[in-house]
Formats: C-alpha cells, structure tokens, sequence
C-alpha cells in the first residue's frame, strides 16, 4: 500500500508539472530482495547472526536457539538447509564465531558454545561470565563483539519501569568482558544499545533507539569515558570501577535543546549522525560498514544501518571534521519482510537481513524473516556524500548533473532543527529554520555542487539536504531526494565566491512558489505541542451535555497495540472517550471513516517534518475525532458525538510506523 501510494504521488506532481517523462526509478530498480525459505519448524526470530568461514549462515534466536543455515546464497535455485545447532539459551541478542566457538550475550550469562565432537551440534556450554540482571523485561543484552586485544564487549539495555532504570550495575553501560570473565564498565549513558560495531579504522560505533532522555535515533562513536546522554546509568559512577565520574544532578535536564545542552555536561559524546525519528527511521539497529563496495562502488566505505520498526535499511556516510565523526544518513531500501535487526554481508556480496517482530511491531508484516539484498550493478541517480564546507555543503551525486538543474537554488531545501535534551521520552523536533540560499557551484565534472549559505552555521544541528528539483544529465530525479546531515563542525577550507556561482536560467515559477509555501510553513514561530480544543478534539464536555450517553475508555499496550480492539456505541451517542497512553512510546488516538484508515495513515507519514506540530493528525475529511500525541503515562479525554450512520469506523493511532497495526474498531449501531 505504501509504496503505491507513493508512486501515485510522484505521478500526479510530475503530470501537474508537465515533465511526464518515464515511470519513476524505484529501489527495487537498483537493489532487490530475495527470501530465504525457512522451514516450518523453525521460529527463527532473529537475535544475531554471523556468516562463518566456509559460507554458512549461523543465526541465533530469540527463542533461544542456534540454527545453521548451509547455502543462504540459494546457488543454482536450490533450496537452502537448516540445521539446529544448540538450544536453550535465553533470549540471544548477538553472534560472534571465533576460533571455532560462538559466543552470544544471553539476557543474563555471557556463553561460549562449542562442538567438540564435530557432529554439527553444540554440546559444551560454558559460562565465560554472568550478565548482571534483576529481571526486568527490558533488561537486553547484546552482542559480545571482540576487541584487538581478544576481550569481549557487551552492551546492556536499561530495565523499563515507567522509565528506563539502571537497576544493577552496569545497566545502561558497555561493558568489556576479559577472557576469565572479569567486566569492566567502559561508557556510560546508553538506553537500547542493540547495535555496535567497529569499523574498518578500528573505531567503535553503536546505534540508539528513541527512548527518555534520547530525542530520537542515532549513531554515536563510544570511547572510554563518554557519556552518551541517558542518566540513568549515571547511578554506578561513585564505584572505583567507573571511567567518569559525572552524576546525574549534574545533567541540564531542562529540554533545553540538546546541540547546547551536550556543551554542558562533560565527557558528552555527540551522536556523529542522528536518524531523525519518523523522517528517517523509528528505531535504528545493526550498522556495516561497506568496505568493498559491494552495493556498487559508488557506496564503497559507507554504512548500511537497518531500522527494525521500519523494516528498512538506511545509508550512512561519514567524515571526520575537526578530528570527530560527522556525516549525514540517506533512505536506502525500505519493504523488507520483517523487524530488521541484523546486518550481515554474505560470502556473495549480498546483504543478508536478520529479522524478528514480536513485541517490537515493524512494517514488515511476517514475524521473523531473513532476507538478501542484492545489487543489481545499475547506479541509482543519488546524493551519494553531503560535506561540509565553511559556508555550506558540498553534494556529491553518483552520477553527472544537469547544469540547469543543479545550478538553480529553487531546486534545493535546506533547513536545520534540534531537539530537546530531558529525561521525558522522545522530543519534538524545535527550532526548525529554514536556510537561505546564496548560490550554488556545479562542479566542472557535473559529479558534486557546492550549495553556499546566507548567515551563521548551529553547531550541533541536523540539517535538512533537499535537492529535489535537481536532475541528473539523463534527466532522472534523485531516488532519495533528501539526507540529514549532522553538523557537529564546520569544516574549513575554500570559499566560493558569488562570482563562481554558475549562471541558471530562471524556471518554471511553480518552484518559487512551492519555496515561498515551504519557507512560509517552516519559519512560523515555534509551536508547542499543546493545542486549544478544536472541533475534531473537544476536550470539555460541551455545555449544552448534562451527562454522556456513553463513556468509553482505551489504553496502549506495548508492541504498538491498543487494550481493546473493539468498542460499541449508539448512533448519534453522546460520548466521552477516555485514552490513556501507559505503554512506553508516543501515541496518539484518531477516529477515522470506515475504510480510511490506510489513507489517513499515509497521510500522517507524509506531513514529515510539519508531522509533531500537528499531532500526526492531517487534514482529512476522513479524520473524524482525535487526541493529541501523548507522552507515555499520560492521559485525554475528548467529548464527540458518534456518528449518525452505523458502521464499523477505526481508531488509530497515527503516529508514523504505528497505524498498520495499531487499530481498533469503533462500531457505530442503531
Ligand atoms: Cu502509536
């Protein structure tokens, strides 16, 4: 549904622009998917997964299991071969194969696992540490992954208790795990660090999940010493063991925005690139590095990262400015079958994605799947690096410009925002601003423009990369015509002066009156979240009521569900309806017309980044009644009066990402 959608509004903007050329490239033009069959009796929700020496694929599960999968690569059409390999482990959130052992994080016990007798099945389980652990649901444990030195890391999840708690040592920590079993805390401040990895430079890297105390999404370098923004785990710095000694009064907890707030705290590691939630992913997980450019050497040295509510895989491209990370993500390849946690390239080339929904509900609708992603060796018209200059960036494309295009500012967009630094869960995107452009040079090759800037450059901001009207010299538009770049430093070097500005033509006046619509929207005083009622939200019982017919009352459940999935009321009933938000994300709950709830949905996805002002509610005759977006434990109530036709009407929640599956129905009787 989401991608016809979508191909149905690039057709209707192209022939209402009059540049009805060619059907418009999709990703499954460029990179294409293939299912591995899984037999029935394998729950092969993913937890980790590693390609071994000779080819095999070896997955553990969430169920506890580990599976060996011989010829993952389908070579000549024949049909792949599973073997269990070990079972009853504890929910296994990482895989590692080293000198002919596996080793895999366990909620609770770090565990080496071997075959000794070389039967093809694990039969010595050792115990090379205990994970610290209360209980908790959310106490996750992840990887291990070994470091030059052969000790092992693990990151370990903070427990949910309303909100995240560090209710053992080293909860909310990596932790490094010595041979003989001895841990050692190493960096502070992570909430759902199920992703980290080094890369080919020897530096370590992890992904975040939004959550309290992280506004959204991310991908930061972890040093020894760093605190990387949840202050929970702040709890343990007292011990000796501790390699800082911040506490969490010390934090600015104050929703401040976090580009200043990080300046405040030492040993702050700023992400050295964010996935803004919604507009790029809702949950980020395993990172790789592409060192051989096997998605096509336009790509080679980047980072695939894989969203597992999304079920895609974004692309990262990083720099080092002023000696630190930095760089901007792109969308990739978006329609994969399930939650995609794990990343792995195959012997092949091809990208094998590790998958698992339950409980943590994705876009993919199967409950666990792997998946290759193969290149096809055509090279999509794509930002392929966005750099930063000291008075703008600089785009490099994958393929030649046309000059026309690529010279005219109106064919770029450039904004910046942040968002607040506080213990509350997630954070609305604040201070957006749109950026105004003074020139653009078009490089001699046609390969990179240089998009220079009016006024000052915000440190520590994400900025916003559009080049939407930009063609390449074939005339096609870019695939993924937008990248967040998360501007840490300006880079120095050259200037362009206004007298290199390549020369354009003015076009068609439909840009400038898109750009002067756009910037009208973008540069509005900031808004807060909270809206007086309004016909679609009433929330006093109006005066004229002197009781409701009718009270209804919905609660959230986690996984992206609501408590009831069917509530009755009269026609024309009055009604009071009671939403209380007690699960651990964002939600809001909107009532929509029978059969709109798909449409409506799409439409709350493609507000972007005007999204959290609104509440994620459009503008839709199909939106009947809503709340507001509601923070975790809190709670709305709103007054309407139900509909006068009977039918089976849907409430949703249109938070992006939730409203496939988070639904209920509202059904109207006479
Ligand atoms: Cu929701």
């Amino acid at each position: 549904m989401k991608k016809i959608f979508r191909s149905l509004t690039i057709a209707f903007s192209l022939a209402a622009t009059g540049l009805w050329a060619q059907t418009p490239a999709t990703e499954n033009d460029y990179y294409q998917l293939r299912t591995l069959p899984i037999p029935q009796d394998a729950i092969l929700e993913v937890g980790g997964m590693t390609v071994l020496p000779d080819g095999r694929l070896a997955v553990c599960t969430r169920r506890g299991e580990i599976w060996l999968i011989e010829n993952p690569y389908q070579q000549q059409g024949t049909a792949p071969y599973f073997k269990r390999f070990a079972q009853g482990l504890h929910e296994p959130l990482g895989l590692t194969f080293r000198n002919g052992s596996f080793y895999t994080s366990n909620r609770g016990e770090l565990t080496k696992i071997t075959d000794e007798d070389g039967d093809g099945r694990a039969d010595h389980y050792e115990a090379v540490t205990q994970l610290p652990i209360v209980g908790n649901y959310h106490e996750y444990s992840y990887g291990p992954l070994f470091d030059p030195n052969g000790d092992m890391l693990v990151t370990l999840n903070v427990g949910w208790v309303g909100y995240g708690a560090s209710l053992t040592k080293w909860r909310g920590w990596l932790v490094k795990v010595s041979p003989d079993g001895k841990i050692e805390p190493i960096s502070a401040g992570l909430r759902s660090p199920s992703s980290y990895m080094y890369n080919s430079s020897g530096d370590l890297f992890y992904s975040e999940n939004q959550g309290d105390w992280v506004a959204s999404g991310k991908v930061s370098q972890l040093k020894k010493g760093s605190f990387n923004g949840h202050g929970e785990s702040l709890k343990w710095t007292s011990d000796p063991a501790s390699p800082l000694k911040l506490t969490k009064e010390q934090l600015p907890d104050t929703g401040e925005p976090v580009a200043t707030a990080g300046e405040k705290i030492p040993h702050y590691q700023y992400p050295a690139c964010w996935f803004p939630h919604v507009l790029m992913g809702i949950s980020t997980s395993d990172i790789i590095e592409d060192t051989k450019g096997n998605l096509g050497p336009h790509f080679k040295g980047q980072y695939f990262v894989g969203d597992q509510g999304h079920s895609k895989v974004m692309r990262m491209y990083l720099e080092k400015v002023d000696g630190e990370y930095q760089g901007a993500c792109f969308p990739f390849r978006e329609g994969w079958a399930s939650g995609l946690l794990r990343l792995q390239w195959g012997l092949d080339g091809s990208l094998i994605g590790g998958m698992t929904s339950r409980g943590w509900s994705s876009t993919g609708k199967a409950p666990y799947a792997i998946q290759r992603l193969i290149w096809s060796g055509k090279t999509p018209f794509e930002m392929q690096e966005i750099h930063s200059k000291p008075d703008g960036f600089e785009i490099v494309f994958t393929k030649p410009v046309d000059p026309e295009t690529a010279a005219n500012p109106a064919n770029y967009k450039i904004s910046s925002f942040t968002y607040k630094y506080h213990h509350l869960y997630g954070s609305p995107i604040i201070n957006a601003e749109e950026s105004k452009i003074k020139g653009i040079k078009v490089a001699a090759d046609g390969l990179s423009a240089r998009v220079v800037l009016e006024g000052a450059f915000r440190k520590h901001y994400i900025y916003e990369i559009k080049p939407e009207g930009v063609k390449s010299a074939d005339q096609e538009s870019v695939l993924h015509p937008v990248g967040y770049y998360t501007l840490n430093a300006v880079a120095k070097g050259d200037l362009v002066t206004a007298s290199q500005f390549t020369p354009f033509k003015a076009t068609a006046a439909v840009h400038h009156h898109e750009m002067a619509e756009a910037k009208a929207e973008t540069t509005k005083p900031g808004k807060t979240a909270t809206k007086a009622s309004s016909a679609k939200r009433v929330t006093e019982m109006p005066a004229s009521w002197s009781a409701p017919d009718q009270v209804i009352t919905v609660g959230t459940k986690p996984g992206l569900k609501f408590d009831v999935s069917e509530v009755q009321v009269q026609a024309g009933a009055k009604i009071k309806f009671i939403f209380n938000n007690n699960d651990d994300m964002t939600h809001n709950c909107v009532i929509v017309a029978p059969g709109a709830v798909d449409e409506v949905g799409m439409k709350a996805i493609n507000l972007g980044l005007k999204g959290p002002d609104l509440q994620y509610v459009p503008a839709s005759p199909k939106v009947l009644f809503h709340t507001n977006l509601l923070q975790p434990e809190s709670t709305e109530t709103i007054y309407f009066t139900a509909p006068s036709q009977p039918g089976d009407y849907t409430f949703v929640c249109t938070y992006p990402g939730h409203h496939t599956v988070m639904q209920g129905k509202l059904k109207v009787v006479k």
